[in-house]
């Protein structure tokens, strides 16, 4: 190394120096002026204001911060290996550093798949409420095992490669251009283990949707189910266990699911403010939509379909476990299963809930004979106007033809 150069690096040396030092101080400076500022203004308006900083941005910047104090960290670093340089010493052994902090991060990783299994995993669902429910789990739970095992001997192989086969320079490392057996095994191995939990869930998902009642059983309970902006409005049938036509069209304030009171399944249907369900019997959910996509969520019983405007889906099942019992097997006495809407529908999204109750059939017809028709005073009167002005309406058209 010529004197110049020398020269030249020294500058070079001096200068980042001085600039590391200057961010170093720029970010210590922002740290000890943030709480002085805050505490000089301690007025309502601003602990409101402070108070925001929690949100989104408090972390981006703290993320910033973070990427800021690496940075700076490497750059001394860096410093601190061209000054070693300059002295003649050895360099510093960046690669053993980076293998290093592979181990460090295969360790941390790995304890945090472990911490999200124990604290998150006990915050899951509780179990199955219904007959295909137990399936679903099952299919949940194969799936969970076949990729958290993939998932633990990819992530070792992957950090302790990294460590193992760091650079070094007392080995060469081995050209490898094409394996054909390689590249057979990582294509059939996941191939054959998709296949398998993608054939799995196809036939599972037949299973929970045929929709054909077995002969000589009696049929489903059917339960309308209407989602619109923001509330859930449910529909029983009345003896007859059909229920009415609708037609979006004849939608008044008074008929809020637009009923067609043409069809005489309409006349005895029921309305309700709970969705009660008997044990142990199959239950059709009738599903619509008036304005947006809504989605029936029923998690304890692994339900869930989308709410279509326009074009009616239904879900079967049937549940195998009665409030009381589940709120014993809980001990929780306050518990209750719950309908979800599963669509960011709106701005009141969330006000979109019902209670559902699972109770013996007794009970469950006992609930049944309290509920009000669907077809109120009100509506019936609505209902006889409408008529009549049809009437009304149609004489002086038909006038108007034959003239
Ligand atoms: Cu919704």
């Amino acid at each position: 190394m010529g004197f110049k150069t020398f020269i030249k690096s020294k500058k070079i040396l001096s200068l980042l120096a001085v600039l590391t030092l200057t961010g170093t101080h720029l970010v210590m400076a922002q740290d000890a002026a943030a709480p002085a500022t805050a505490a000089a203004t301690g007025d309502a308006a601003d602990a409101a204001k402070s108070a925001m900083w929690t949100g989104v941005e408090y972390y981006l910047l703290l993320f910033l911060l973070a990427c800021v104090v690496i940075g700076i960290v490497g750059k001394i670093l860096k410093v601190y290996d061209l000054t070693r340089q300059i002295q003649g010493k050895s360099e510093l052994n960046w690669n053993g550093l980076m293998a290093s902090i592979c181990i460090v991060f295969l360790v941390v990783g790995l304890y945090g798949a472990y911490w999200e299994f124990t604290v998150q995993g006990t915050e899951t669902l509780p179990e199955a409420a219904s007959v295909h429910g137990v399936k679903i789990d099952e299919m949940f739970n194969v799936t969970t095992g076949i990729t958290m095992v993939v998932f633990f001997i990819t992530q070792i192989l992957l950090f302790t490669f990294l460590f193992r086969y760091r650079h070094s320079s007392k080995r060469r490392a081995h050209y490898l251009p094409h394996n054909n057996t390689i590249e057979k095994v990582w294509t059939i191995a996941p191939a054959v283990v998709l296949t398998v939990l993608v054939v799995f869930g196809f036939f599972t998902w037949q299973e929970i949707t045929n929709s054909a009642d077995a002969k000589g059983q009696p049929s489903s309970i059917n339960i309308g189910v209407t989602g619109h902006q923001f509330k859930w409005e449910l529909r029983y049938p009345g003896k007859d266990n059909k229920l009415g036509a609708v037609d979006y069209r004849l939608v008044t304030a008074d008929n809020k699911l637009g009923i067609d009171y043409k069809d005489k399944n309409s006349t005895d249907d029921l309305q309700a403010d709970t969705m009660y369900m008997p044990v142990n019997k199959s239950v059709r959910l009738n599903i619509l939509a008036q304005d947006v996509i809504h989605s029936v969520y029923m998690p304890h019983f692994r339900v869930q379909l989308n709410a279509v405007p326009g074009l009616p889906t239904f879900f079967k099942f049937t549940p195998t476990i009665t409030t009381a019992d589940m709120r014993n097997r809980l001990n929780q006495p306050d518990f209750e299963y719950l309908l979800y809407c599963n669509k960011i529908c709106g701005g009141i999204h969330y006000n979109m809930k019902l209670i559902v109750r699972v109770v013996n059939v007794e009970e469950y017809q006992q609930w049944l004979s309290h509920q009000k028709p669907y077809l109120t005073d009100a509506l019936k009167k609505d209902l006889k106007m409408a008529s009549a002005n049809q009437q009304k309406s149609i004489t002086p058209n038909r006038l108007a033809l034959n003239n």
